[in-house]
């Protein structure tokens, strides 16, 4: 690790208290000179770092820079420092992750960007990822079952994403089938999960899941289009489950971006590992907001773009089954499950 790496390493662990210049260039083995040169470094980049005389150096508690460093302290499988890549800015962590899974990048390797100038949703939709109030994130993992059930995955990361938020936020999230989630009526994060095959076999070698979170991003951050539909996790004001209190971003600094990213990477692992066991399917249902609702399931058209709003077919979103697909009872009263992602639907009830 580079100079520079190893003094945000020491401050992301001792975040929020000082620690003296003296400590560090001995703890780093390096000179104190070169302490400060690291700390001027790491300032360009905009962590926010306090320089308090004749005590030191102290990373603020509100300092959320994405790092290696700030992530790995919350991590809690010790394998993981040389498997989390950050960037600044690429087109897309699910094409990134897929390049590096082709040269060979471990099951487990998470990829991570500030920001993405092509973030990708399904069938060709776009995924709006403007820098420092997001998250876009990517895993590369080992396909469990047939492809069939990929529907699954994408359920099981749902529910990963939703109880990282509320394990770090307090904030409760409900899941739209299949692979987006609310809060307060607007879409926070969405997921897309990719196979990716060999050429020679056909078969399946590794699966990405990508996963995007409106963090604190701005409304006037997200194109004219979205500002409807999108919401952030920290937007304004915003409730939790359990005290329903106005929750404010800035009054407790132990939230942040990189210790989310953590929790959705311990959450995501966990669950993949035993993605045969289903353990998290009645907490899917539990956060669904179609069950029991009238919905509009459309069809996509071939740019990708779903078709026209009159073309949908009107049902009733009755239950969850055990591979993810949504259960649902048309107006003629026959019942149908919807496995495809080839589809979006619309609530119409409320
Ligand atoms: C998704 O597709 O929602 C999947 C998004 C996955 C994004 C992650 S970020 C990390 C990884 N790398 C990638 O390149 N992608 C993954 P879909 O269900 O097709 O929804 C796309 C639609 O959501 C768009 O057509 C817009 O209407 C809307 N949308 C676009 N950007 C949004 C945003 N930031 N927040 C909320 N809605 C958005």
């Amino acid at each position: 690790m580079s100079t520079k790496g190893n003094v945000l390493k020491a401050l992301e662990e001792n975040k929020g208290t000082t620690i003296s210049g003296e400590e560090l260039a001995s703890n780093l083995n390096i000179s104190r000179s070169a302490v400060w040169k690291a700390i001027q470094e790491l300032r360009k980049d905009g962590y926010r770092i306090d320089a308090v005389t004749r005590k030191g150096y102290c990373l603020t508690q509100s300092s959320d820079i994405l790092s290696v460093e700030g992530i790995l302290p919350y991590v809690t499988r010790s394998n993981m420092a040389d498997r989390i890549h950050v960037f600044k800015s690429i087109p897309s962590t699910n094409l990134t992750s897929k390049k590096m899974a082709l040269d060979g990048a471990p099951f487990g390797t998470v990829v991570i960007a500030e920001e993405q100038t092509k973030g990708r949703g399904r069938r060709g939709r776009s995924f709006h990822s403007p820098p420092l109030g997001g998250i876009y994130m990517s895993f590369i993992l080992k396909p469990r079952f047939d492809m069939t059930k990929s529907v699954l995955i994408t359920t099981a990361a749902s529910v990963a994403v939703c109880k990282a938020i509320e394990k770090v936020t307090g904030i409760y999230c409900q899941i739209k089938w299949v692979n987006d989630i609310y809060m307060d009526k607007k879409k926070i994060c969405g997921i897309l999960t990719e196979a990716v095959s060999n050429f020679e076999s056909g078969q399946i070698e590794y699966i990405v899941i990508g996963i995007g979170i409106n963090y604190s991003t701005d409304t006037f951050d997200f194109p004219e289009e979205l500002r409807k539909t999108a919401g952030s996790l920290f937007e304004a004001i915003h409730t939790t489950k359990n005290d329903n209190q106005p929750k404010d971003l800035d009054s407790n600094p132990l939230i942040t971006r990189n210790r989310l990213i953590a929790e959705v990477i311990n959450q995501i692992l966990d669950v993949n590992e035993n993605l045969e066991a289903r353990d998290f399917i009645p907490e899917y249902k539990k956060r669904s907001f179609v069950l029991g609702k009238e919905i509009l399931i459309i069809p996509a058209g071939e740019t990708g773009e779903e078709r026209n709003f009159s073309e949908g077919t009107s049902a009733v979103a009755l239950d969850i089954d055990q591979d993810g697909g949504l259960v649902v009872r048309y107006q003629d009263g026959s019942i149908d499950i919807l496995n495809s992602g080839e589809i979006s639907i619309r609530t119409v009830s409320s």
